[in-house]
C-alpha cells in the first residue's frame, strides 16, 4: 500500500488520492502521448520478447560452448548458465517505436570478455535470420557489440561475475556482494541494469512512474535538453528525477506527478542532491559519490545520484549555462502545466518544439569537425561532441558572455569539391560551404543513420569530398551588442563587430583538448569555429514549416 510506506529519504509531501479532474487530465496525457507516437504496437513489442528469448538461448549455448572449448567437466558445462538482462528505456518500460534494446550478457567467472568478443559474433551470424549491421568496439569505455535482429537494434554488453560459478536464469543483480572481485569495466557494464532495476523498486507505483517519465522524456527531447554528453540530463537522470517526485506523491496519477515535477525541481535548492535513497557503503574499494570527501563531487551543480552501489552522479556534465537553461525550461513548463491542470491548455502545449534556431540567439558559434571520409569523421565528431562542454565552460568564464547554450545534437554534411585545395579550405573553415552558396555542392546527411544502415548511402560524385559535423552554441552577450571572434581573421570584416569579446583563448584551449585524443592525426582531422549570425544559419537546422530569422534592417525615415 503506497500510502503507508515511506519511499525515499523524506516522508511524502502528500498521500492524497487523485481527484476526478486529475484523472481526466491523466487520460488526456495518455491520449496525447499516443498521438505523439510514444508507444509501440503490441505486435512489435511481442517481437522484442522473442528477440530477447533468442538472445537468452544464445547466451546459454555460448557459455556451454566456451566451457567445452576450455575442456571443462560436464557438470560445469551443464550448470554454468548465463543470463541476459536489460537496461535503458526497454528495462524502464518507456521505449518508443524504433528504440534499441540495451542488453547485458552475464556469465560466471570462467567466461571472459575475450571469449565474448572472440566467440559470440560468429554464433550470432548462425542465427536464422542472421543479424544485420554487426559491429563491435571491444576497447570502448563500455565495450559493446551492436547489431540488428529482426530490425530491432541491440546494444549488447558483457559482464563476468568474478565470484560466481553459475548464473541461473532466476538470478538478480541487486546483491552488491556479486560485485566482489569485478574489475572496473565489469562494474561499469553491470551498473546500467543495477541502477534501472533499483529505480523501479524505489517508486511506489511503477505504472504511474512510467507514464510520467514518457511525458518528461518527450518534453525534454522537444525542448532539446536531453543529452548527457552535451551537459544536459540523459535518460537515467530524467528517470531518477521523475522517480523522486513519485516518491513524494505516492498516490498521485502521472498528470499530477508531471505537474509537481516542474514546480518542485524548478525551485530545488541545488546543489542539494536528488537522492532516491540513502547512499550505501559497500564491499569494494571503489569511489562512491561524496562531496564531503571529493572536491570534484562538490563541483556538481545539479547532482542526481544513482541509487545502486557504488552511487555516482549521473549529471556531472551539467555546466553553469546548461543548469540555467534547464531551470528556465522547468519554470516555463511549470506555467504551462498550471494551464493544463486547470483545463485551460492542452497537453500539446507542453510538448512544443524548442526555438533554439528560429527565435533563440543573435550569435551562434558553429563548431565544425571535418574529415575526408565518413568513418574518420564518425570517430572525430564523436570526440568533439564529447568535449564540447569544455568549450562551453571556457566561454562561461568570459565576463562578456552571459550564457553559452550548446544545442543537443550535431548536423552532418558532405561537401563535393572539384579540387583538393577547395576541400582543404572547407575543412579549415575558409569557405563557409552552406546551402550551396559557394559553388561547392553540399548535401545534408546523417552519419549515424548511415552507419546503422538506416539511410540511403550517398554515391561518390566527385574526387574530393569533405564530411563535416557542425555543433551550435548559442551565445547570450552580457554587455553591449558587439563582439569579436578572433580565431578566424576573416570574421573581423563583419561591420557589426567592434568591441572585443575575444574567444580565441576559449577556442584554442578547446582545440588543444580535442587534439589530445590518442587517435588524433592532423592530416585526417580538422576542427574550426565560425561565428554565425542568426540569419546566416543553414537550412538543415530548420524543420519544415519553420522560418529562418531575418536580418534586422535599420528603418529609413
Ligand atoms: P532509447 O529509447 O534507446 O532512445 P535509452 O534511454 O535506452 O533511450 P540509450 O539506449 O542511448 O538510451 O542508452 C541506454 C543506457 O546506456 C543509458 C546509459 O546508462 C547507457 N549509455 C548510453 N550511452 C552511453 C555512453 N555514451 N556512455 C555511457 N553510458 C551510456
Ligand atoms: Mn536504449
Ligand atoms: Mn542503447
Amino acid at each position: 500500500e503506497p500510502a503507508r510506506q515511506q519511499y525515499g529519504v523524506t516522508p511524502p509531501i502528500s498521500v492524497a488520492t487523485p481527484t476526478d479532474k486529475e484523472v481526466e487530465r491523466n487520460q488526456a496525457l495518455i491520449e496525447e502521448l499516443k498521438k505523439q507516437g510514444s508507444f509501440e504496437g503490441a505486435e512489435e513489442s511481442q517481437k522484442r520478447v522473442m528477440v530477447l528469448n533468442t538472445l537468452q538461448n544464445l547466451t546459454e549455448s555460448f557459455v556451454k560452448k566456451v566451457c567445452a572449448n576450455k575442456g571443462m567437466p560436464e557438470h560445469i558445462i551443464k550448470n554454468s548458465g548465463g543470463k541476459i538482462f536489460t537496461y535503458g528505456s526497454y528495462r524502464l518500460g518507456v521505449y518508443a517505436p524504433g528504440s534499441d534494446i540495451d542488453t547485458l550478457l552475464v556469465t560466471p567467472a570462467h567466461i571472459t570478455r575475450h571469449d565474448f568478443f572472440a566467440t559470440l559474433p560468429a554464433m550470432l551470424q548462425e542465427l536464422v535470420p542472421p543479424p544485420e549491421d554487426l559491429s563491435m568496439v571491444p576497447d570502448a569505455f563500455v565495450p559493446i557489440i551492436k547489431f540488428k535482429l529482426q530490425s530491432i537494434s541491440i546494444d549488447l554488453i558483457f559482464a563476468r561475475l568474478a565470484n560466481v560459478n553459475s548464473v541461473p536464469k532466476d538470478m538478480a543483480l541487486s546483491d552488491k556482494e556479486l560485485l566482489r572481485g569485478c574489475d572496473e569495466v565489469n562494474l561499469r557494464c553491470l551498473n546500467g541494469t543495477r541502477v534501472t532495476d533499483e529505480i523501479l523498486t524505489l517508486v511506489p507505483k511503477p505504472g504511474v512512474f512510467r507514464m510520467a517519465l514518457r511525458g518528461i522524456k518527450l518534453w525534454a527531447q522537444r525542448r532539446a535538453i536531453y543529452a548527457n554528453v552535451m551537459g544536459f540530463p540523459g535518460g537515467v537522470a530524467w528517470a531518477m528525477l521523475v522517480a523522486r517526485i513519485c516518491q513524494l506523491y505516492p498516490m498521485a496519477v502521472s498528470s499530477v506527478v508531471i505537474s509537481k515535477f516542474f514546480k518542485i525541481l524548478a525551485n530545488w535548492t541545488w546543489p542539494q542532491p536528488v537522492l532516491l535513497k540513502g547512499i550505501e557503503d559497500g564491499p569494494l574499494s571503489v569511489r562512491v559519490w561524496n562531496p564531503k570527501i571529493y572536491p570534484s563531487d562538490r563541483g556538481h551543480l545539479m547532482p542526481i545520484i544513482t541509487p545502486a552501489y557504488p552511487s555516482m552522479c549521473a549529471t556531472h556534465n551539467i555546466t553553469k549555462s546548461t543548469k540555467s537553461i534547464i531551470i528556465r525550461e522547468m519554470k516555463h513548463a511549470a506555467e504551462i502545466m498550471d494551464g493544463i491542470m486547470v483545463g485551460n491548455l492542452s497537453w500539446d502545449r507542453l510538448f512544443e518544439r524548442h526555438s533554439f534556431f528560429t527565435n533563440g540567439y543573435r550569435y551562434y558559434l558553429s563548431v565544425v569537425a571535418a574529415a575526408k571520409d565518413k568513418d574518420t569523421l564518425l570517430g572525430w565528431s564523436g570526440l568533439v561532441e564529447s568535449k564540447l562542454r569544455h568549450l562551453v565552460m571556457k566561454l562561461e568564464i568570459l565576463e562578456t558572455i552571459k550564457l553559452a547554450h550548446p544545442f543537443n545534437k550535431g548536423f552532418d554534411n558532405v561537401h563535393f569539391c572539384e579540387t583538393e585545395e577547395e576541400a582543404i579550405r572547407i575543412a579549415n573553415g575558409e569557405i563557409k560551404a552552406i546551402d550551396n552558396q559557394t559553388g561547392v555542392k553540399t548535401v545534408v546527411t546523417d552519419l549515424k543513420a548511415e552507419q546503422n544502415g538506416n539511410a540511403e548511402r550517398k554515391e561518390d560524385e566527385s574526387k574530393f569530398k569533405v564530411y563535416t559535423t557542425t555543433y551550435y552554441v548559442g551565445l547570450e552577450i552580457n554587455t553591449g551588442n558587439y563582439f569579436l571572434l578572433s580565431q578566424n581573421s576573416s570574421l573581423l570584416t563583419h561591420p557589426e563587430i567592434s568591441k572585443h569579446i575575444d574567444i580565441s583563448w576559449a577556442s584554442q584551449e578547446f582545440f588543444e583538448t580535442c587534439k589530445t585524443w590518442p587517435s588524433y592525426n592532423e592530416d585526417e582531422h580538422s576542427i574550426h569555429i565560425n561565428l554565425t549570425r542568426n540569419f546566416e544559419l543553414p537550412g538543415n537546422v530548420f524543420q519544415p514549416g519553420e522560418t529562418r530569422p531575418v536580418k534586422k534592417t535599420k528603418k529609413k525615415i
